[in-house]
């Protein structure tokens, strides 16, 4: 059985989580509440020296870490559905569309950083809050130049590892309050992906480790 190490708010968790249940490969989850700095425990430290998650462990010599990682290795192992383009250019693309969140946004607005922007720089909850919105507003910016006009879908017709990054992209923007308004293709794309049953089952809220807004 493979064990996906995870927590219930994690953007990077939730893509990887969406692939497996596309796939149809049964997981368990094994979770850390990042809040408390349990991705710091040497036990989980030895699975992904990063302190970060997901981490996927069971099928392959050493645990998969980075979402992106994970989700090639998922699309290679179990190609049904496939979330890659056949082609070349269309792959390019995708990752493209998939590093926006994964590489330019998320990796700014994770906890260590908001962690590091109030011990650092004396930033308050309002301005570490602040400074999470931009960055998901400045990929929504992106996102809404990148898709087409009235496209369900980051690239073609069919669901690859780019809507995975959108929806993830998405979740983050509404737990920051970010206004969707000027962002009418996303809007258009991350409804459609939001009503897939599978990503709707795979929502941070509806996880075993989720707590209720206070
Ligand atoms: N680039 C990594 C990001 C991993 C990551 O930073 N995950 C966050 C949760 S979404 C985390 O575990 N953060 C721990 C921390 O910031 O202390 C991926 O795509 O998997």
């Amino acid at each position: 059985m493979l064990i996906l190490h995870s927590y219930w708010l994690s953007l990077a968790t939730y893509r990887v989580r969406i692939a497996l249940r596309l796939k149809g490969v049964a997981f368990e989850e094994r979770t850390y509440d990042l809040s408390k700095g349990e991705q710091h425990a040497p036990g989980y430290r030895r699975l992904n020296p990063a302190g970060a998650v997901p981490a996927l462990e069971g099928a392959t010599p050493r645990p998969l870490t980075q979402s992106l990682a994970i989700l090639e290795w998922l699309d290679e192992t179990y190609p049904t559905p496939p979330l890659m383009p056949a082609d070349a250019a269309g792959r390019a693309r995708v990752r493209a569309l998939f590093l926006v969140t994964a590489a330019d946004t998320h990796p700014v607005v994770v906890p260590r950083v908001r962690k590091r922007l109030a011990e650092q720089f004396a930033a308050s909850d309002a301005d570490v809050k602040a400074w999470a919105a931009h960055w998901f507003r400045e990929g929504l910016v992106t996102y809404e130049a990148m898709l087409d006009d009235g496209a369900t879908r980051c690239h073609g017709d069919a669901l690859t590892i780019a809507d995975l990054a959108l929806a993830s992209h998405l979740i983050g923007a509404a737990r920051f309050d970010v206004d969707l308004a000027d962002f009418p293709r996303v809007r258009t794309v991350g409804e459609a992906l939001l009503a897939l049953p599978d990503v709707a089952a795979s929502h941070p809220r509806l996880q075993v480790d989720a707590v209720a807004p206070a």
